[in-house]
C-alpha cells in the first residue's frame, strides 16, 4: 500500500533529499511551506510536480493541524527550525518559538487529529555542546547556544509524548551533515564556494571564525536515509547518527583549497567577529547502535563530500560568469 509522508522544512536542505528518497520509494510526498515574498523552492524544483505543497508555519498550531488532515500522513518529519547556530544568539526568543515550542505544536497536532502517526523530530548533536567524545545516546547534554538549548527542549518533548501517549515518536540526534545543497551560512559550504570564486578569479579572500573547532561531517544523503530508517523499525526509539570521524575547521579548509590547487594560508584569515560567545569545541559521534538496530552506515566520506561540494560551486559559478557575459580565461 502507498504510504503518505509530511515534511515540515521540505525547502530546505535535508527536506529535499528526504522527498527524494521518499517518492524513490513510492510514498505520496507533501511539504508544510511556509510564506514568502519570493519564490523559495530552488532545492525541490526539480521534483515539484511529483509533491504537493500545502502553505502551513510551525508558529501557527492551526495551519499544522489543516496540513495533518489535508495529507492524512502516516509519517511526519519535522525538519523546519531556525537551524542556523549563530542567529541563535541574535534572535533567541525566535528561535525558541520554531526550533523548540513548533515541536511541541506538530505533537499536538498529532495527538489530537492522529496519534498512530509516526513522527521524526530532527534532533542535533548541538545538544550534546561542551560534553567531550565521543558522544553516543547515553551521553549527557550540555548546550551551548539558544539553537542547542531549544532543540534540547524540542527532543524531550518528543521523548515525553512518547511516554505519555504512546505515540511512536523518534529523535535522530544527528551530527553535521552537508551537500553542495547546503545553506551558504554554514562554514562547510561557505568554504567550498569562497575556494570555487577564488580559484575563478572572483574573489581575492576569505575571512573565517574559529579554524580549531571540530566536527563530525557527513552527507546529507545518507542522513536522511537514516530518519527513513527510524520510522520503519518495530518500536521508537533515539538514535545518534555520525560518521565516528572528527575535522577540524582548518583541516576543512586545508582540504578544500588543495582540491583547486591552492594553499589556504594565501588566502584565508581569522576575523574575531566571527567568533561565537559560546563554542561547542570536539564533536564526534558513536553511531554504533544505529548500525546495530537498524543496519545504518554511512556512503561518502568527508574527502568525498568536500570533492563534491567544491566541484558543483565552480560549475555553478562558471554558470553565473558565463550568464554574465564575462570573460572567463
Ligand atoms: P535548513 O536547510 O536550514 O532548512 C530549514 C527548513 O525549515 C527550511 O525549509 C525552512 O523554510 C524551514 N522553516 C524554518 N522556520 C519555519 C517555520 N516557522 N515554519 C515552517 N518552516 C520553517 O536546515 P537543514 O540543514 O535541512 O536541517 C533540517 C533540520 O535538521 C533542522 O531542524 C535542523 O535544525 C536539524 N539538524 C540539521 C543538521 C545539519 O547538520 N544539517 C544536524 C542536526 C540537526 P524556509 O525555506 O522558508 O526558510
Ligand atoms: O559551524 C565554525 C563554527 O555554522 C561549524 C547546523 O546544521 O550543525 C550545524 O551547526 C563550526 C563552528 O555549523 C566559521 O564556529 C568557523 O564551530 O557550519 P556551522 P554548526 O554550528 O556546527 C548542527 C549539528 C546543527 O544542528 C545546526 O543546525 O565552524 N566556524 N568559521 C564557522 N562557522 C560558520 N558558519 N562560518 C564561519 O565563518
Amino acid at each position: 500500500m502507498t504510504k503518505t509522508a509530511l515534511i515540515t522544512g521540505i525547502t530546505g536542505q535535508d527536506g529535499s533529499y528526504l522527498a527524494e528518497l521518499l517518492l524513490s520509494k513510492g510514498y505520496k510526498v507533501y511539504g508544510l511551506v511556509r510564506r514568502s515574498s519570493s519564490v523559495n523552492v530552488e532545492r525541490i524544483s526539480h521534483i515539484a510536480n511529483d509533491i504537493t505543497l500545502i502553505p502551513g508555519d510551525l508558529l501557527d498550531q492551526t495551519s499544522i493541524a489543516n496540513a495533518i488532515r489535508q495529507s492524512q500522513p502516516d509519517e511526519i518529519y519535522n525538519l523546519a527550525a531556525q537551524s542556523f547556530v549563530a542567529t541563535s544568539w541574535s534572535q533567541p526568543e525566535l528561535t525558541g518559538q520554531f526550533t523548540a515550542l513548533g515541536v511541541t505544536r506538530v505533537l499536538e497536532a498529532i495527538r489530537t487529529e492522529n496519534p498512530k502517526i509516526r513522527f521524526y523530530q530532527a534532533s542535533s548533536s548541538e545538544m550534546f555542546g561542551s560534553t567531550p567524545p565521543p558522544q553516543t545516546e547515553k551521553s549527557l547534554f550540555h548546550p551551548r547556544s539558544p539553537y542547542g538549548v531549544s532543540k534540547l527542549y524540542g527532543h524531550f518533548a518528543t521523548i515525553n509524548y512518547r511516554e505519555s501517549y504512546g505515540m511512536f515518536a523518534c529523535s535522530g540526534i544527528l551530527f553535521n551533515h552537508e551537500s553542495p545543497r547546503r545553506g551558504l551560512e554554514f562554514v562547510t559550504r561557505k568554504v567550498s564556494n569562497c575556494v570555487a570564486q577564488i580559484k575563478l578569479g572572483l574573489l581575492d579572500k576569505m575571512t573565517i571564525g574559529n579554524l580549531d573547532a571540530r566536527r563530525d561531517w557527513g552527507f546529507a544523503g545518507d542522513y536522511v536515509r537514516a530518519m527513513w530508517m527510524m520510522l520503519q523499525a518495530d518500536k521508537p526509539e533515539d538514535y545518534v547518527i555520525a560518521t565516528g570521524i572528527s575535522k577540524s575547521v582548518r583541516e576543512l579548509v586545508d582540504t578544500a583549497f588543495k582540491i583547486v590547487d591552492l594553499d589556504y594560508h594565501d588566502y584565508v584569515t581569522v576575523d574575531p567577529a566571527l567568533l561565537r560567545p559560546a563554542e561547542v569545541d570536539f564533536l564526534c559521534g558513536d553511531a554504533s547502535y544505529a548500525r546495530e538496530k537498524l543496519g545504518w552506515a554511512p556512503d561518502v566520506t568527508f574527502e568525498q563530500l568536500v570533492q563534491s561540494m567544491v566541484k558543483e560551486d565552480l560549475q555553478r559559478n562558471r554558470r553565473i560568469i558565463a550568464a554574465s557575459g564575462a570573460d572567463l580565461r
